[in-house]
């Protein structure tokens, strides 16, 4: 199918197209479907950028191969790397950028319908977004348990731990503890696979900073209705984005494209207010 495919839905495929959609009365609810690449500005690396990614700095960690660092199996046998990764994203130590004020933007206009994150540096909720719209696909940093005997670990000694870069054991069994952060090979939360279905409610479905290579995460980007719109907002083309006849492909760093829409949608001086309150 052609990128060049008139749009059925929208009236253009550019940002004052969306815009129009954006402000009329078929787009009632937005979902986001977003990944790593919404907070490289606040200086969190991605993984798969080259260079700057963490993939391509994981060397150092001395790893088989770098998605070792999230395989649970290698994480029985040596945490070290994975304490290592997780000190150094650890929430607390980063501003939202633009692009996470412009979801918590969508929320205030009560557009967003719900936002799917893969990240867990939990910049969503520190932006303002409220809890109940955002669906952390691949868990968190906000709860922890022993790997072994699943009991959990107290909050504020997780924090203390990951800072000193100690790894932390269970206090019944000795076994490592671990952030509920979804490694390869686990089970999705509850929460997201109740939500899939929320799909189906977009009315328009904006995809920002992920190389949608993980699923099933990535397949999400397939369950909308027809005669819903998908935008990318990405530096390169993923997916199958740009095969639809109301695909949107916009390429460029997020926080400036977000910032183009906002002006074509006349709500610059909102985005900075909301970022400069974060
Ligand atoms: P990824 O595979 O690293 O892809 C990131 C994508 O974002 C790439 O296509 C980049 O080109 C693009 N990108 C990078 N910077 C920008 C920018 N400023 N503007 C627009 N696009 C940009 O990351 P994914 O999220 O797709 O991969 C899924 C993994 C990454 C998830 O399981 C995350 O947990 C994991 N991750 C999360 C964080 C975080 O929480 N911030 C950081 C690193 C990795």
């Amino acid at each position: 199918r052609s990128h060049n495919s008139k749009p059925k839905v929208l009236s253009q495929k550019d940002i004052p197209g969306l815009a129009k959609y954006i402000k009329s009365n078929d787009c009632k609810n937005i979902v986001l479907m977003i990944g790593a690449g919404v907070s490289t500005s606040a200086g969190i690396p991605d993984f798969r950028s080259p260079e700057t990614g963490l993939y391509s700095n994981l060397a150092r960690l001395n790893l088989p191969h770098p998605e070792a660092v999230f395989e649970i199996g290698f994480f029985r046998r040596n945490p070290v790397p994975f304490y290592t990764l997780a000190h150094e994203l650890y929430p607390g130590k980063f501003r939202p950028t633009p692009t996470h004020s412009f979801i918590r933007l969508l929320s205030e206009k009560s557009l967003l319908h719900t936002c799917f994150t893969q990240n867990i540096d939990t910049l969503e909720r520190r932006a303002g977004v409220p809890g109940d719209k955002i669906i952390e696909a691949h868990g968190s940093f906000a709860t922890q348990r022993c790997i072994d005997c699943k009991r959990s670990f107290d909050d504020a000694k997780m924090k203390e731990h990951i800072l000193a870069k100690k790894i932390a054991r269970c206090e019944r069994c000795n076994g490592y503890v671990k952030p509920d952060i979804v490694f390869f090979g686990e089970q999705l939360p509850d929460n997201f696979l109740s939500s899939i279905s929320n799909m189906l409610e977009a009315d328009l479905l904006i995809i920002m900073g992920t190389s949608l290579t993980v699923q099933p995460f990535a397949s999400l980007a397939d369950m909308v209705k027809d005669t819903c719109p998908r935008v990318l907002i990405n530096i390169d083309r993923v997916g199958n984005l740009g095969s639809m006849p109301d695909d949107v492909v916009l390429l460029g760093k997020c926080d400036e494209i977000v910032r183009d829409l906002c002006k074509e949608l006349g709500w610059e001086e909102d985005l900075d207010r909301l970022w400069s309150e974060t």
